[in-house]
């Protein structure tokens, strides 16, 4: 379903098994050293829900440069199957697009507990325009995507559950989203999570 123009939204693109492979690797890509982190957000708060990130060119992100508790270790490689996956997405979502692009090489990952959220902002360290693709896995949540102008309305809310996929491209790729909220308890009892968990695929551009 498109919600905007290039923002795409597949549900349960990831079956059952796919989903627990998925949410495997992503523990132990929270496990320390360079594992789950805080952030902090531009604006001196502290992100509620905790990140980690993979790929070379996490550095000098501004992510990294907000990091609260990090161990100075450097972020966990990029995998090669994670960049397929990305573009597997892309190309399920959006179609079959001119190869020319650059790889997926960068990977945030939220983790959500009961009470996290996620304010309003927009996605631009980046220096490709390259769609981004997102992976929900566990809770539903409430996702706001809004507009390019404000962080205020119009905006749209539309649930995420697990297994998700939803690609953020074109006139959408610089759009206001957020979080508003978590819906305890939803995670479909076989995965094994409790909270949200949120796989975003990146370019750098770098
Ligand atoms: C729209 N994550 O990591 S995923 C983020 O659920 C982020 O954890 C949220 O916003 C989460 O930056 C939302 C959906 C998403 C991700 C990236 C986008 C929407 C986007 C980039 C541009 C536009
Ligand atoms: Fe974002």
């Amino acid at each position: 379903t498109e919600i905007a123009p290039g923002a795409v939204h597949v549900p349960d693109w990831l079956d059952g098994a796919r989903q627990r492979e998925l949410l495997a690797a992503c523990r132990e890509w929270a496990r320390p050293p360079a594992g789950l982190r805080t952030v902090r957000t531009p604006g001196g708060g502290t992100m509620t829900a905790r990140q980690v990130c993979l790929g070379q060119h996490w550095y000098p992100y501004a992510y990294a440069r907000t990091v609260v508790d990090g161990d100075g270790a450097p972020v966990k490689p990029f995998p090669d199957w994670l960049g397929e996956l990305g573009r597997r997405a892309v190309t399920d979502a959006l179609g079959p697009a001119p190869a020319t692009g650059a790889a997926y090489d960068i990977a945030l990952i939220n983790f959500y507990d009961a009470d996290a959220r996620m304010g309003m902002h927009r996605d631009s360290d980046e220096k490709s325009g390259a769609p981004v693709v997102s992976l929900s896995l566990g809770d539903t949540c409430v996702f706001r995507f809004g507009n390019t102008e404000t962080r205020a309305r119009p905006y749209t809310d539309v649930e995420l559950r697990s297994g998700d996929l939803f690609v953020f491209g074109g006139p959408s790729r610089l759009a206001y989203h957020g979080v508003p909220r978590v819906h305890p308890g939803t995670a479909p009892p076989e995965l094994g999570l409790t909270g949200r968990l949120n796989i975003t695929l990146r370019v750098s551009g770098l």
